[in-house]
């Protein structure tokens, strides 16, 4: 920090998203006055969005929740912490006593993965609750890819990541870092990146229903049915085998199932998958000879190939393509990320140590088989709703919005009023927590430290960035991890007001400390404080850099990452596969039976004909999910909520620009304002995620003025990817028509 005639600058690396850009914040009389890049970064060297900008805005949000609040009839009323925990106790004590754990439920929502206390312990909470089922935003999100990466590589979280700043060629199929800032894929400035390949005589390539902000700096835009991109992905390997074009470079003894994956492939041929992806047989043989050409190449699947009908398939095969062409594990390739501090999530998974089991159990009233030990987030509502044993009464949600983020939204929106006890810890008063029985707020993001790990498990280089806190909390209010503490042990049947926080902590540090070979006694011994900031040292000084207490001079700490305020730049991602490969074998089984025998579903969907439209997802470079509609200058001006759709279409159906359109699913209906745009592919219309703020009882006084429509009201929740149980909210079959007529 550094301060000049009554204005202190604060370093602080943004935790908004992937990019983790950095940030001075410039604070005067004690409010933040203006938020700028700090050019000075390592990492993001000046680079930041609108949305950075807004912390002090957030942080100072009159309606962002302070204290907590306890419900009184159909309203809450202000509580203090003393009585918030009281009533959680009774509340969890209460549903545990009368009908078992197996009544309790919790929620995980994004925000978690980007929070300092949130992220590093929402793992001793699940941990201490062990709680039978979970439910988290992972199956509206990356829950294929989880499951590709966990077959291949023998982990879940070890997802590998395109390598943008020294690839020659990028194919993007489903995802729009325009507006995301990348995902799964941690890098300030992605599209200066993108000028940067193009620069060096490099090719960029977008696979994408919409022509997106991503695509127009791109060399080319390729328009694909939603839904299709494992069949064009298998027709493309289908062309490297044909054409003699496989080439697994250093790799070859690693991969095993070669001969498995060119007979399947060998009936994929791209005249047969052509008319359903919506793509030239030429087009699919260029793209494939494009990739397998190119000096270096990474092919790289978002959003866009998870959240839809084939989302495994698709995610698997992406990782294909690069194994086959040698783009696999070294640089200009996808590589894995190599974090300075190792996150919870990277340990080894002990319940996956010899292999993995799916179907270990099934979700009640749907029988759907969990996989990675999660069951759709669409069961959450019929779990809830539906009597009987194990029927759902408890629900713990932890920074997230599923009454907007869940498909069949409108489901869960009735079901939650059933629960015996709902309990949020969550920031807002909003669509979800307004069902909730006590809200229990976290610090602000300028009110706590900052230092991302689990993004960095896929971020470009391996930079260590601390960021202190610049507000003191307002009074003695806990951090999030010491909540989260709490509950997981009032659901493990601790008294509530009998938890020593401080002796918990100790035991998950002690763990840690011997899943990373280092002494839990002499070690804990070293400091006289818990929480994340003691486990923050340890994940930095027994990780890739660190001095491991001692042991390696001149290695990392805590200490000499905070003395670095711009930051410690490592250096860029490095050949990590053999290091990393914990799969039974001991190799890659590219051709898994898992994956293969979902190959008939696939052949079953080139039979069904592409008829009327289908909907999918987008967002904006000024929304984050849900939750930042209340800040004024982020919704401002013009109208981002809206039914894009293709001119030929909105002749078809009657709808015009700027008026409303009604848009039914066998789900729901929602009526949106019409913006007709050739971005659109036909037959494809798109709605952005995380808007319908306009719901009773919520605190969000800006959010309300700009509502929009909630998109999950039409997402069917019967619709998965039955081989991760990820959501289907890309290809949903919708009616289009004039509002009214
Ligand atoms: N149709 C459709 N649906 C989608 C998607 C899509 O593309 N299309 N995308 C999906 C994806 S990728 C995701 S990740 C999910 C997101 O789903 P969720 O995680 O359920 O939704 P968010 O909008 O991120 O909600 C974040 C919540 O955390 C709270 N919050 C914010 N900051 C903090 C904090 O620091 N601490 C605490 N305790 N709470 C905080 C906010 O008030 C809000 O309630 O949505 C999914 N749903
Ligand atoms: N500004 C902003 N940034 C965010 C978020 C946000 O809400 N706002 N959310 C964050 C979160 S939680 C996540 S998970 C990431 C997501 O990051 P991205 O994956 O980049 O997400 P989107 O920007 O939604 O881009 C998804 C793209 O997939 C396309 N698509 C839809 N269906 C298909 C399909 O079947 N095939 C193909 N090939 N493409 C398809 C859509 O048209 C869209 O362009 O963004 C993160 N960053
Ligand atoms: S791109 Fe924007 S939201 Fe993302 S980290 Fe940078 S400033 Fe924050
Ligand atoms: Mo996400």
């Amino acid at each position: 920090m550094s301060t000049t005639e009554g204005r202190s600058v604060h370093l602080r690396t943004c935790p908004l998203c992937e990019a983790m850009c950095g940030l001075e914040v410039h604070v005067e009389d004690g409010r933040v006055a203006v938020i700028r890049a700090d050019r000075d970064d390592v990492w993001s060297k000046g680079y930041l969005c609108p949305k950075g900008t807004t912390l002090g805005r957030l942080h100072e949000d009159p309606d962002r929740l302070r204290t907590p609040l306890v419900r009184d009839g159909d309203g809450f009323r202000e509580a203090t912490w003393d009585e918030a925990f009281t009533r959680c106790g009774e509340l969890l004590a209460g549903v545990v006593a009368g009908h078992g754990k197996q009544a309790v439920t919790a929620y995980i929502g994004n925000p978690t993965a980007h929070n300092f206390s949130l992220g590093r312990y929402v793992g001793l909470f699940v941990g201490l609750a062990d709680l039978p089922v979970i439910y988290s935003a992972g199956t509206v999100d990356q829950w294929p890819k989880n499951v590709s990466t966990m077959l291949l590589y023998g982990h879940m979280w070890w997802i590998p990541t395109p390598d943008i700043q020294r690839t020659d060629h990028w194919v993007i199929l489903g995802g729009n870092p325009q507006a995301s800032q990348g995902s799964l894929l941690a890098c300030p400035d992605v599209l200066g990146e993108i000028e940067a390949i193009r620069a060096r005589g490099g090719t960029v390539v977008v696979v994408d229903p919409r022509r997106t902000g991503t695509a127009d700096v791109a060399d080319e835009w390729v328009p694909i049915v939603p839904g299709t991109d494992a069949a064009l992905l298998l027709a493309m390997v289908h062309v490297l085998f044909a054409d003699g074009l496989v080439d697994l470079g250093d790799l070859a003894d690693l991969v095993e199932g070669l001969d498995d994956l060119a007979a399947a492939v060998a009936d994929w041929s791209p005249e047969r998958v052509a008319t359903t992806c919506g793509i030239d047989a030429a087009t699919i043989r260029r793209l494939a000879r494009d990739v397998a050409a190119a000096p270096t190449a990474a092919v790289y699947g978002r959003i866009g190939t998870c959240n839809q009908e084939f989302g495994t398939l698709a995610s698997w095969l992406v990782d294909v393509v690069n194994l086959l062409t040698g783009n696999f594990d070294r640089p200009g390739g996808l590589m894995f990320g190599n974090p300075v501090a190792w996150g919870v999530n990277s340990l080894p998974l002990p319940d996956f140590a010899d292999g993995v089991t799916f179907g270990r159990w099934s979700s009640r009233v749907r029988g759907t088989p969990e996989v990675l030990g999660q069951v759709p987030l669409s069961c959450l509502a019929e779990e809830i709703a539906t009597p009987g044993d194990g029927q759902v009464r408890a629900l713990v949600t932890i920074a997230g919005n599923p009454v907007i983020s869940a498909p069949d939204a409108g489901r869960l929106d009735e079901a939650l009023p059933r629960l015996d006890a709902m309990i949020s810890v969550d920031n807002w008063l909003n669509e979800t927590t307004r069902h909730a029985d006590v809200i229990l707020p976290g610090l602000s993001a300028l009110e706590q430290p900052h230092f991302d790990d689990l993004i960095t498990m896929w971020a470009a280089r391996s930079v260590a960035n601390y960021s202190p806190a610049v507000f003191p909390p307002d009074d003695d209010r806990p951090a999030e991890w010491e909540i989260l503490t709490r509950l997981g042990a009032m659901i493990a049947g601790f008294p509530a007001d009998d938890i020593d926080v401080g002796m918990l902590d100790d035991g998950f540090f002690a763990a840690l400390c011997e899943a990373q070979g280092v002494d839990p006694v002499t070690t804990t011994a070293r400091y006289g404080h818990g929480g994340p900031e003691r486990l923050l040292d340890l994940q930095i000084r027994t990780g890739p850099f660190g001095d491991r207490y001692g042991e390696v001079p001149g290695g990392l700490t805590l200490e000499a990452v905070k003395a670095a305020p711009h930051g410690i730049d490592e250096g860029p991602m490095v050949p990590r596969l053999r290091e990393l490969l914990n799969t039974p074998t001991g190799t890659i089984p590219i051709a898994h039976p898992y994956f293969l025998a979902d190959l008939p579903r696939l052949a079953a969907r080139l039979e069904r004909a592409t008829t009327g439209l289908v909907l999918t997802s987008r967002r904006h470079l000024r929304s984050n999910n849900s939750w930042m509609h209340n800040v004024e200058v982020l919704v401002k001006g013009k109208d981002r909520c809206t039914l894009l759709i293709h001119p030929d279409d909105a002749a078809a159906t009657g709808v015009t620009d700027g008026e409303l359109a009604l848009v039914r699913s066998e789900a729901g209906a929602v009526e949106v304002p019409v913006e007709v745009s050739d971005e659109m592919m036909p037959g494809v219309v798109s709605l952005p995620h995380g808007w319908g703020h306009d719901k009773a009882g919520t605190r969000l006084s800006v959010a309300r003025e700009h509502a929009g429509v909630n998109s999950n009201l039409l997402a069917p929740g019967h619709l998965t990817d039955p081989l991760s149980n990820n959501a289907v909210v890309n290809g949903i079959p919708v009616e289009v028509a004039p509002a009214g007529a």
